[in-house]
């Protein structure tokens, strides 16, 4: 059994990487045999595939009262890991141990292979053999990472070495943003020291994601850049139809698909292409995913055909490095994460390039719950990038973003560099990019009311409030007593009958009244306000918004303009 002297790894993890490290990516048949349930259960197929000499020699050694997998079979083809119940306290420390360091179960992918094989996500039409030019460029891969765990850092290497083909990738580039974990020092130079594609480059603080990728630029000799973060697998024929894009047009900019990871089983979950979803965005400035728009699917015959993006995700993506510094790569001033994937697509929309997602390629990525590794103290790190976005690229729009910070922009440094940038670009302006990249999005100025919604029953002191948090959509909304923030209490009421925050909207289809994602077909989102009898009447059921009698509930009730209890003012309101 091998230890590891790093105590901090499970024993497993080095008994893994030493053990499957220079074996070639194994492809396993669909119906492989781990059993999610119990991946350490060691079946017959194991012993099968053990006699033909493909898998290590299977550790059954008991650590600490638990028997360790048949590592080389756990997560293959993509399928979850799940771990037993009854895992030894000494294991269960070592579990949570992992969640706590990588806000994702570490532990679990210290049992996979860091080359293990994935299902292929690829539509037909990806894989016709005239699809893509036959000389494309190569690219320098580029991950950055700050306190990485080991084995996902090798995996999202490894993925990228075993499936782009040799001519096509110039070098890995790994950018250390100056990481404190101990396997990411001299042991991580040890591990990639006879492979000449990898190379190491170390910032000499924490610069923050931004300054980190800028840095690997620098360092970059390809002619096209591509950029993974450090907890990534990609999929077979990923790279190809990217640089297929760029080498057609080298101001497009071009995303795989991204797949997830899931974080606690690394199962790779993948959707085909009628499933593709392009990036949005919301006035808190925060990137959304959205369904390709009606516009968008009429000019494609194929749904895996590349589409427009209005923004990216802001990780994975490939750019031609000259089209990159022609549009003054980064905003250096942007600090450690946020920000710099909306100031890279409105730059490259509204500075003559195009953005896209392309769903022939497939990459994972693990989607975390919360930020593991620490930020800056003191500063608002996201709010001074977005203020910094908005000084520089929303022109009258950046407004909204403000009101929704309550006017409050900090100290957000110099930006008189990146207003030089723009104006010497000649770019256009952000309300042509709204008007022709991203119709969808509702700006607050186009409302005829914003604000409070305030019932004007029992001593009229109750707002309609929205739940907590926005992601909450299909959640009722609720009442509250009006406390003038803002916040869960700011509605916006459209020229169409609309009662909207950002993409929710007030829906009604008999039961409750709840927020759901805007449609724009009226209907169940349908609101008729009244300035005369203050009534709220729905589209489609002919009711009127109302609190009920022991004032606890909202409900719809038949219109009575009678009764206080459905009557309500809207702030601002102006038709
Ligand atoms: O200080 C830091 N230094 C770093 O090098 C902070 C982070 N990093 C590294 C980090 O190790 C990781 O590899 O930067 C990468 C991104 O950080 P994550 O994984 O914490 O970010 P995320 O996946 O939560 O966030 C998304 O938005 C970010 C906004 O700044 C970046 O653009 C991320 O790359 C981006 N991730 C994706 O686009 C993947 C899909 C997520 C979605 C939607
Ligand atoms: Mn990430």
């Amino acid at each position: 059994l091998l230890y590891s002297e790093d105590r901090s790894r499970p024993a497993l993890a080095l008994s893994l990487q030493n053990g499957l490290v220079n074996r070639e990516a194994r492809e396993l048949p669909e119906d492989n045999a781990i059993d999610p349930v119990n991946p350490f259960k060691n079946d017959a197929n194991d012993v099968e595939e053990e006699e033909k000499g493909n898998l290590p020699p299977p550790k059954k050694e008991e650590d600490n009262g638990v028997l360790l997998p048949p590592q080389s079979l756990a997560g293959e083809m993509g399928k979850p890991v799940v771990l037993p119940t009854n895992l030894s306290a000494e294991v269960k420390k070592m579990v949570d141990d992992g969640w706590l360091k990588n806000a994702f179960n570490q532990y679990v992918s210290d049992m996979i292979s860091v080359h293990r094989s994935l299902p292929d996500p690829r539509d037909e039409w990806c894989k016709k053999p005239d699809r893509y030019l036959e000389d494309l460029p190569p690219t320098s891969v580029i991950i950055c990472f700050h306190n990485e765990a080991w084995s996902i850092l090798l995996r999202t290497v490894h993925s990228v070495l075993d499936r782009s083909p040799k001519h096509l990738l110039t070098e890995v580039l790994l950018v250390d943003d100056f990481s404190d974990m101990s396997h990411l020092k001299q042991q991580l130079e040890d591990y990639w020291a006879k492979e000449p594609k990898v190379k190491i480059v170390r910032a000499k603080k924490r610069e923050g994601l931004i300054r980190a990728r800028l840095l690997g630029a620098r360092h970059a000799s390809g002619p096209v850049l591509t950029y993974l973060d450090s907890h990534c697998e990609c999929t077979n024929g990923w790279l190809e139809p990217l640089l297929d894009r760029i080498a057609r047009d080298s101001t497009t900019v071009v995303c795989p698909v991204i797949d997830v990871i899931d974080d606690t089983t690394l199962e790779y979950h993948w959707r085909d292409s009628s499933g593709v979803n392009v990036g949005g965005f919301d006035w808190n400035l925060q990137f959304n995913w959205h369904a390709v728009p009606e516009r968008e699917k009429t000019k494609h015959k194929n749904s895996a055909e590349p589409v427009w993006s209005p923004t990216m995700a802001g990780g994975l993506f490939s750019i031609d490095k000259a089209f990159f510094e022609k549009l003054g790569t980064y905003d250096s001033g942007f600090d450690i994460w946020g920000g710099e994937n909306l100031e890279l697509s409105f730059k490259t929309w509204m500075c003559g390039g195009t953005l896209e997602i392309v769903p022939c390629s497939h990459v994972g990525h693990i989607f975390r719950k919360r930020s593991p590794y620490k930020w800056r103290s003191g500063v608002n790190v996201l709010r001074r990038n977005s203020v910094r976005l908005a000084e520089v690229w929303l022109d009258e729009y950046a407004k909204y973003y403000y009101q929704r910070i309550g006017n409050d922009k900090g100290d957000f440094g110099d930006i008189s560099g990146r207003r030089e940038l723009r104006k010497n670009l000649k770019c256009k302006t952000f309300k042509w990019y709204l008007d022709n990249i991203y119709p969808e999005l509702f700006v607050p100025g186009d409302a005829v009311a914003n604000g409070e919604f305030r019932n004007l029953g029992y001593g009229g002191k109750t707002c309609l409030d929205s739940p907590a948090r926005k992601s909450d959509l299909h959640k009722p909304a609720g009442l509250y007593p009006c406390h003038r923030q803002g916040g869960n209490q700011y509605w916006m009421y459209s020229k169409t009958g609309e009662v909207r925050r950002d993409e929710a909207c007030l829906d009604y289809s008999g039961q409750e009244v709840i927020l759901y994602p805007c449609h724009g077909s009226k209907g169940n989102q349908y609101w008729d306000y009244n300035e005369d009898t203050k009534l709220i009447r729905h589209g489609s059921s002919d009711k009127c918004l109302a609190i009920n009698e022991p004032k606890t509930k909202l409900v719809m009730e038949q219109c009575n303009s009678e009764l206080t209890r459905q009557r309500w003012t809207l702030e601002h309101y102006d038709r």
